[in-house]
Parts: C-alpha cells; sequence; structure tokens
C-alpha cells in the first residue's frame, strides 16, 4: 500500500450532494521562498517551521487544509539549491521527489530576488515533470506591480504553467485566489485524512522541530547547520502538564559552547521560546528539558537521516 491509498477511513461525503475532491499539492522553490510559510497559512496553523535562514525544512512535512469539498494535502519540501554536503544532498532530492509524488506543483518564487540564481535551475528541472504546474509569485508586499507583471512574463516564457498567482503568505493577500483554484482542480475523490488532522508529524517531532526553529532564529553562521534536534522523553503527568526531554546534537565540542552559550543563556533562551509555543500548540502546560551533546558526523550517519524522514545518499 503506497502512502497515497492509506485507508483512513475517511470516506466523507462532504457539504450537501457536492462529491468531494482530494488531492496533493507539492510546494516547490529555491530555499528561503517561502514555502513554509504558505503551507501554515493555507492550513491555517503552524504545521512547518519558518525562519529567516535559508536551509530549515529539512523533509518533506505534509500540511493538511480542507476547502470547500476538497481535502488539499500541502507538501512543504525543503528549499532547491546546489548541494554541497550529505545532508543537503538528501534535502534536494527529498524535494524532487515530493512532485514527482504529487497531483500538482506549485513554484514558489521569491519576487524580490526573481530568477536570479537557484530559481533559475529549479524552472529548468521543472520542463521534466509532467504534472500540472502553477506558479506562485510570493512577497508581492516587497515588490512593485510592474516588476511582479515582468517577473511572471519571463518564468512563464521559460515554461508553461497552468496559471500564475501572485500572493504574499505573509500577510495572506491572494492566498485564497490560490486556494479556491487549487481546490477546484483536484480530481474527484475521498479524502485521504480525518477532518480534523492538519499534519502527518507525529507530536514528539513537530515539538523537536519548533526548538530547532527557536535554534534557527537565535545562533548565527554555521551552528544552525550543524545542530540536530530530537525528542527523547515524553511524559504525560497527572496533573495535566507535560514532561519533554530533548537533546540537541552538535558535531564539535566548540558548537556546544555556542549553543550553551555564557552561562547557559543561549540554550536558556531557546528553551523558554519552544516551550512557550509547543504548549500553546498542545494547549497544556510543558516542561521543557533541553541537553546540547556532541555527536561527531552527525552528518552521514543514515540513523539520523532516517529519524529525519530522509533517504540517506551513499
Ligand atoms: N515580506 C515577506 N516575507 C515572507 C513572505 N513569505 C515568507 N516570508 C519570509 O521569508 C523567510 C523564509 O520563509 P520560509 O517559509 O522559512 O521559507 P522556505 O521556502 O520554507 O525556506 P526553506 O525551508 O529554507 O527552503 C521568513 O523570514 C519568512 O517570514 C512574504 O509573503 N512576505
Ligand atoms: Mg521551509
Amino acid at each position: 500500500m503506497t502512502d497515497k491509498e492509506q485507508d483512513t477511513g475517511a470516506e466523507h461525503q462532504g457539504a450537501g450532494a457536492k462529491p468531494t475532491r482530494s488531492g496533493f499539492v507539492a510546494l516547490i522553490g529555491a530555499t528561503n521562498a517561502g514555502k513554509s510559510t504558505l503551507v501554515n497559512r493555507l492550513v491555517g496553523a503552524k504545521v512547518t517551521i519558518v525562519s529567516h535562514k535559508v536551509q530549515t525544512t529539512r523533509a518533506i512535512i505534509r500540511g493538511i487544509a480542507i476547502h470547500d469539498n476538497t481535502q488539499i494535502v500541502f507538501l512543504d519540501t525543503p528549499g532547491i539549491f546546489k548541494p554541497r554536503r550529505r545532508l543537503d544532498r538528501a534535502m534536494v532530492t527529498s524535494a524532487w521527489g515530493g512532485a514527482k509524488d504529487a497531483d500538482a506543483i506549485v513554484l514558489l518564487i521569491d519576487s524580490e530576488r526573481g530568477l536570479k540564481g537557484d530559481a533559475e535551475a529549479i524552472l529548468e528541472g521543472l520542463k521534466e515533470v509532467p504534472q500540472p504546474k502553477v506558479l506562485v509569485l510570493n512577497k508581492i508586499d516587497r515588490v512593485r506591480p510592474e516588476e511582479l507583471l515582468k517577473l511572471a512574463a519571463a518564468a512563464n516564457e521559460a515554461i508553461k504553467f497552468d496559471r500564475t498567482f501572485m500572493v504574499s503568505a505573509l500577510n495572506g493577500s491572494g492566498c485564497n485566489d490560490l486556494m479556491d483554484y487549487l481546490a477546484s482542480t483536484l480530481p474527484e475523490g475521498p479524502w485521504y485524512y480525518p477532518e480534523d488532522q492538519i499534519s502527518d508529524l507525529p507530536m514528539r517531532q513537530l515539538a523537536a522541530e519548533i526548538t530547532r526553529e527557536k535554534l534557527f532564529l537565535r545562533l548565527h553562521q554555521e551552528l544552525p547547520y550543524a545542530s540536530h534536534v530530537e525528542t527523547e522523553k515524553w511524559e504525560e503527568r497527572k496533573d495535566g502538564s507535560v514532561r519533554i526531554e530533548q537533546v540537541i546534537y552538535v558535531e564539535r565540542e566548540s558548537q556546544k559552547k555556542i549553543a550553551l552559550g555564557k552561562g547557559g543563556e543561549a540554550v536558556k533562551a531557546i528553551s523558554t521560546a519552544a516551550r512557550k509555543e509547543i504548549s500553546e500548540i498542545l494547549e497544556q502546560p510543558v516542561h521543557l528539558f533541553l541537553f546540547v551533546k556532541v555527536r561527531e558526523n552527525w552528518g552521514d550517519d543514515p540513523e539520523r537521516f532516517r529519524e529525519m524522514g530522509l533517504d540517506f545518499p551513499r
């Protein structure tokens, strides 16, 4: 049974007599284009982490939205860029793999950056992809309309898109039109997931991702890329709270010092921010304990890749 055929018992009849529709829509694009921001916006809740740094998303995350009688499973993918490390290669392979499995592809372009750099190479790669394609110019809150029109024309010249949308994932403008369109084009069929499910990520993993997001936001230079977070313990307590233990893995002793900060202030700040957000999502009090450990060469350890939901490139 493939993922797409999984039996969730979600045989919905939809509103009224309208048949239900459902499908997978992959969002691909250069790193930092705003894919995760857009997925959260369209799902209406935080299911995937966001940062101003590149290469935030590491594996495919499913965010599930319902629009009228259509269930849309958005695949948030890692940004596509020129890979250097083994982890980079696995991330890029995973992104293209997501595109292969989808009913439709949304190419997201940061309008401010335009077609410079990775976006051009992605357009080239998309020529090989047979599914219907939609162009979405994001971050329109930062760009003048005439620039947007030029960019839309240039991208549509390179490749045939069924439609072009201009949105701001940040403030939501244009997002409803995009949803209307995607919902109407997906095929008739039963929903893949129960009506109230918005993500396929287990809470333990989402909690680890949230801590990683805080780490990306707080720490600088190479450290975010050299680190990895795992939830090791999850204990529901009688008083209704939950005790969570997580480990931030880094590659070297020197990085551990940075992650801890002077007198532990960095890890404390990360912990406070993560605890607050995890607690909001769970709607229960959270006691979060963060440990920083050195795991040399985790970036070359197949087990870590499996944990992240990535194939290990040999
Ligand atoms: N001004 C503006 N900023 C945006 C918009 N959408 C996203 N951003 C910002 O762009 C940055 C990157 O957003 P992400 O959603 O993490 O981008 P991504 O494409 O998922 O990046 P990777 O996971 O690294 O590939 C964040 O700082 C967002 O707040 C937008 O519409 N307008
Ligand atoms: Mg992302």
